[in-house]
């Protein structure tokens, strides 16, 4: 199953000699580097993929180099007299541990690094550059923007996967820690290879089966998942239940202001590290959801966050801490109590208050991963604090992997939001990454989308959203066009026509989705529970907050502060009186700040309602076209995922369709304002 190799294709390269410096390599450090020798093992493995010839290991020598061209990989004080200068001087600007160079010397090639994390980088740099055709002696310098690009598994260890759509976890079954080493380690690489170097890999929501993990039962289990990860650059972070202390038994009271509950983390951190000497940290969800935390006793989010900071400070961890709080008891009936306000309202008032090894990480939007959101607030309201950004890979609310919908567009959307925070350019990357406000740390979460099924994302295009997820986290600049491109090319071949189409496809996905679910930023109309296919008011009179007040008249949600509920007022400007006024609010998120008539008139200059007729039977169409475009590929993709893409793109039809119709009609009998083209009948 080619799938299974993603975009690390091990298929021949056709028609190319092997170059000369490929035949050999040579590795400058300490042979007992792990990641140094995942490097080299990478590389050769690559070579002998491509071209099947196995690269010969030359000796190093740090006085002459070997006569015949090679490949050289090296960590820079471990490097030959002139290589070392050179190197030293291509990484001279980078600042990052993890960044790499690489420098041509006569014909030869050197990836160059200060790290062996860097070095591994390197080389899968040059492996794209293979799988790419693109010139590989070409020097180059690259230094990761993010320090910390981190996935989070929402894995149970009952082996299920909260908003998982790709099958089991590859971690665990039946409440243990229970994997396949082999097909861990496929993972790890595929992660390395995109420069992912993190992972939280148990659920935010933690069940009483994981909160023993931080016990002497699971630990060995998971110090072995952490020694594959630790091979290809990867730090292991766990999940925790605030509640530990007293759920395991242990403390009346998890109050983190009691000595006692401090000394039980300080405990637990010791154990843990004593297991895994690199330990990443704590994900933290607390007072969320029915989760618990520091509100239990009076206290807030710096007390429970310094509290857990200060036990793994000795180890050098860091506590990530989850600023998706609010109340999931709200009354529709109260305009006032808006839940997008929640997380800025918690957490600015705290700014400068958490320890410097505590990061905040914040939900690209205000609410909940919809389709189509504002940024969230809260990164232009935190000056003193570490924040980190979190994605979701994971398609919950954007067609859970039936559908096709390639979210990098949307991301660099936030990426190169600018907040105005500290005036023009004040963006969420540079904000994320610690650098606008001078942060210790910083860095990008994506909640991952992989599970056992053989594809390892169930809908082989969501293989995308992964790669472009840790390509983004190395480097926000990039287009998200160019990824899709990329990605096509290292997947499925370099036919050019195949390249374009499966690019027009992905790039085309998510305005697609856009189009045939809830309309022009307002969110939601989903199913309760599982958040798959419309239902218009599925949530709209119940409690979790997440409402559209559709009645005969409108729809939209007055989140400004003349009128409505004031979430505008934290924005700074000017994105804040661009927002708060109906004449300058972008069409795609007007119903997310404004309540309008459904003959409101868009700067598009149609009205709202036919804005949703029209989107609706477009987004339909465009599925339409996506299928055409994907069968005109017969013949030049290999039959099995030819036809497993073909067969999701068959099903995600019929869902617009069903989209289409339930939203179309819903408002239909709503405003009864016939669609202008006559395209609705009413029964
Ligand atoms: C929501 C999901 C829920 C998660 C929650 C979170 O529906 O399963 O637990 O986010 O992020 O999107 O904590």
């Amino acid at each position: 199953d080619l799938d299974y190799d993603a975009w690390l294709q091990e298929t021949p390269l056709r028609g190319l000699a092997c170059p000369p410096p490929l035949r050999a390599l040579v590795v400058f450090g300490s042979p007992s580097e792990p990641v140094l020798e995942t490097a080299a093992a990478e590389w050769t493995r690559a070579v002998q993929a491509a071209f099947g010839e196995r690269p010969v290991r030359l000796q190093p020598s740090l006085d002459a180099y070997p006569d015949a061209p090679f490949v050289a990989m090296g960590l820079v004080p471990e490097l030959p007299l002139g290589l070392r200068e050179l190197a030293a001087k291509a990484l001279e600007a980078a600042v990052s541990d993890d960044a790499y160079a690489i420098v041509s010397t006569g014909g030869n090639i050197a990836v160059v690094a200060h790290t062996p994390a860097g070095l591994l980088y390197g080389a899968f740099h040059l492996i794209r550059r293979l799988r790419l055709g693109q010139p590989l002696h070409e020097p180059c310098v690259s230094s990761p923007h993010n320090a910390l690009r981190m996935l989070d598994h929402w894995d149970n260890a009952d082996g299920t996967i909260e908003r998982g759509y790709a099958g089991q976890s590859l971690f665990y079954r039946g409440g243990q820690i229970d994997f396949d080493e082999r097909r861990v380690a496929d993972y790890a690489r595929l992660l390395a290879s995109i420069g992912i170097n993190a992972i939280a890999i148990n659920n935010v929501n933690v069940h009483p089966i994981e909160t023993r993990f931080l016990t002497e039962a699971y630990l060995p289990g998971i110090a072995r998942l952490a020694d594959i990860f630790r091979r290809y650059g990867i730090r292991l972070f766990l999940s925790i239940n605030f509640a530990s202390p007293v759920d395991l038994g242990d403390l009346p009271t998890a109050d983190p202001l009691d000595a006692r509950v401090e000394a039980w983390w300080r405990a637990a951190a010791d154990r843990i590290y004593r297991h895994i000497p690199d330990f990443g940290g704590f994900l933290v969800k607390a007072d969320s959801e029915f989760r618990p935390g520091p509100f239990t006793y009076g206290r807030d989010h710096k007390d429970g966050a310094n509290m857990l900071a200060r036990a793994l400070a000795p180890h050098g961890g860091l506590v990530i801490w989850r600023a998706f709080v609010y109340n999931c008891l709200m009354d529709w009936r109260d305009r006032r109590s808006d839940r997008a306000r929640a997380a800025y309202d918690h957490f600015v008032p705290l700014d400068g208050l958490f320890l410097d090894n505590v990061l905040i990480q914040i939900k690209h939007g205000p609410i909940d991963f919809q389709v189509r959101e504002p940024v969230s607030p809260l990164f232009g309201g935190l000056r003193s604090t570490n924040v980190m950004l979190e994605l979701q890979i994971t398609q919950e609310y954007t067609g859970q992997q039936r559908d096709v919908c390639y979210l990098a567009p949307m991301w660099k959307q936030v990426l190169d939001f600018d907040t105005h925070a500290r005036g023009e350019g004040s963006t969420v990357a540079e904000i994320a990454r610690g650098a606008l406000f001078g942060r210790p740390h910083g860095g990008m979460a994506g909640v991952a989308n992989v599970g056992d099924s053989p594809n390892w994302t169930g809908h082989s295009l969501a293989q995308a959203n992964l790669y472009a997820f840790g390509r983004l986290a190395w480097d926000p600049s990039l287009d998200p066009a160019e990824i899709a491109r990329e990605w096509a090319q290292l997947t499925y071949g370099d036919e050019a026509d195949v390249v374009r189409t499966v690019e027009a496809i992905l790039m085309a996905s998510w305005p697609a989705y856009e189009a045939y679910t809830a309309p022009l930023g307002v969110g939601f109309m989903v199913n309760p529970g599982h958040h798959d296919g419309p239902n218009p008011e599925g949530y709209e009179y119940s409690k979790w907050g997440t409402y559209h007040y559709a009645d005969w008249r409108g729809i939209g949600v007055d989140r400004t502060m003349a009128t409505g509920t004031g979430f505008t007022g934290q924005y700074h400007e000017p994105v804040r009186s661009l927002y708060e006024h109906l004449e300058t609010c972008p069409d795609e998120l007007l119903l997310f700040f404004h309540h309008v008539p459904y003959t409101h008139a868009l700067h598009s200059g149609k009205t709202v309602i036919q804005h949703i007729y029209d989107t609706h039977f477009d987004g339909v169409e465009a599925v339409a076209w996506m299928i055409e475009a994907w069968r005109r590929l017969a013949g030049r993709i290999d039959p099995v995922r030819f036809e497993r893409v073909l067969a999701r793109l068959l099903d995600q039809y019929d869902r617009a369709v069903e989209w289409r119709d339930v939203i179309n009609t819903y408002f239909y009998r709503k405003c009864g304002i016939p669609d202008d083209r006559g395209r609705l009948i009413y029964p």
